[in-house]
């Protein structure tokens, strides 16, 4: 029962709750308002800590990243890996320059602790403190590697609580010709680097935009430096993405290598391509997608940092400039160990731990036989409109990881009365053991009891 002790322990250690008035995390207290919506299934992940979980797939994957961001400097980027979760508003929007309609502040989509405080929605949040704390640090590159919160739907590849890693390197402008060329030399030198990776396909956008359009270089910024920033960036992150597919098809290379095939049989095609994005704290920014299993897959955003974050940290005017990126460590872990369900990342199972300790690097996941999935539908008339995501935090809360998906299979309005009928299917599954149907019922129960509660459902049947 080894298992059953590791787990007891880790809950033991998390003491995180709400009541009626207080929301207790990591010993702070905080007092709620009508903004507060974290739940106690949220906050027990608070100090789970899996980056930092020693052979965890998500420490491998920062592990990774980081050696591979290392290898593009004479100076090691600082680490900062475990800053606490809770943020202020200002931190995870405000500084960031957020517009205040922006979606991503509702209720709906961020776990509020209170008016000042919530959970950091991205590693993003940190920017400014670590442009700050960079000034007396004399390091001009860091990475930040955290838990990041999200009410979000339910599916086998969302979960509310996912792992980013963030990175950053800021450069005090200098038009002296030295400058350009120690920027240079760093390209060249990772240039050469991915040179050495054959299967490598990469796509680029051709960035060229005119003044005042989306996207466009900041104004204060040359062509020169944002064309050569750009550059760096790139190939930086080209890099990671290099090293961590290198990962895994390295051991797909040594474990087909008894049939005498060739590396380059047997190493697939490493496919990225950039693409342009929107960030409200970098400009231009741009997004790396992936080709994997037959499609592409959004794995990290990036930009140059924009004058409005450094002014924020409290740099002179215009002196500054760099670029940023945050990528999803959950996402790659998932890809790049072939792991099926993002809840087994959460796993205190021995079937799932016991598969990577003691092992380093990247290598295919055993799926363990998994547990019978059950559906039951939910319909019920509303009188005010729910949130689709208040739904899912509804599920969560009632049901943890017990709910493998959940999705809206049907909705309409009465013409006559106004009201509005939903219609939800909730796929049942317990990764470690098996429901009865009278689990399951005995569960749905519940469900149709909070949604009369909470939101005044009135259940059809
Ligand atoms: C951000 O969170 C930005 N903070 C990234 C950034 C940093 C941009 C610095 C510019 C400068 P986004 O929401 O796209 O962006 O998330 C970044 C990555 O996190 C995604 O590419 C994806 O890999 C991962 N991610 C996002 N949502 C989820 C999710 N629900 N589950 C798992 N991974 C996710
Ligand atoms: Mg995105």
């Amino acid at each position: 029962m080894s298992h059953t002790k590791v787990s007891n322990q880790i809950l033991k250690s998390i003491q995180n709750t709400v009541n009626n008035n207080k929301i207790n995390i990591l010993n702070n207290v905080y007092n709620k308002t009508d903004l507060s919506n974290v739940t106690n299934n949220i906050i027990k992940h608070v100090g789970r800590n899996l980056h930092l979980q020693k052979n965890h797939p998500i420490n491998n994957i920062r592990e990774i990243i980081e050696k591979s961001i290392d290898s593009t400097s004479s100076k090691p980027f600082i680490k900062y890996n475990d800053l606490t979760p809770v943020v202020s508003i200002k931190q995870n929007f405000d500084d960031l320059g957020f517009p205040k309609n922006h979606p991503g502040r509702s209720k709906s989509d961020t776990y509020y602790i209170n008016d000042t405080y919530l959970l950091r929605t991205h590693t993003s949040a940190h920017e400014v403190e670590c442009f700050q704390k960079m000034q007396t640090l004399q390091n001009n590159g860091y990475l930040i590697s955290a838990d990041v919160y999200r009410r979000d739907e339910i599916d086998k590849s969302h979960y509310p609580v996912f792992y980013q890693m963030e990175g950053s390197k800021t450069w005090a402008r200098d038009n002296s010709k030295k400058f350009f060329n120690k920027i240079q030399t760093e390209i060249d030198n990772m240039k050469k680097q991915l040179s050495t990776f054959q299967n490598l396909s990469i796509e680029d956008v051709d960035y060229t935009h005119e003044p005042e359009s989306v996207n466009c270089k900041q104004s204060h910024m040359t062509d020169e430096e944002t064309s050569i920033l750009i550059s760096h960036m790139k190939r930086t992150l080209e890099l990671v993405v290099a090293n961590l597919f290198m990962q895994r098809y390295k051991n797909y290379a040594s474990t087909s290598s008894k049939s005498n095939k060739k590396d380059e049989e047997v190493i697939p095609e490493i496919k990225m391509r950039w693409i342009e994005a929107y960030f409200p704290w970098t400009q231009p920014s741009f997004e790396i997608e992936v080709f994997f299993n037959g499609e592409w897959l959004e794995i990290c955003g990036c930009g140059l940092v924009r004058e409005l974050a450094y002014k924020n940290a409290g740099f002179p005017k215009e002196t500054q400039m760099g670029w940023a990126f945050g990528i999803g460590l959950d996402r790659m872990a998932m890809l790049l160990y072939d792991i099926p369900d993002i809840r087994l990342l959460w796993s205190t199972d021995e079937r799932f731990l016991k598969q990577f300790r003691d092992k380093e690097g990247i290598f295919k996941f055993k799926p363990f036989s998994t547990h019978a999935v059950m559906s039951r539908d939910v319909s019920f008339w509303l009188n005010t409109p729910v949130h689709l995501n208040d739904f899912m935090e509804l599920v969560r809360e009632e049901l943890g990881d017990m709910v493998e998906s959940c999705s809206l299979v049907d909705e309409f309005v009465n013409p006559k009365t106004g009201r509005k009928s939903q219609c939800f299917r909730i796929n049942y599954q317990h990764l470690d053991r098996n429901l009865t149907n009278e689990d399951v019922n005995e569960l749905h129960k519940g469900v149709e009891k909070k949604l009369i509660e909470q939101f005044g459902a009135e259940i059809r049947n």
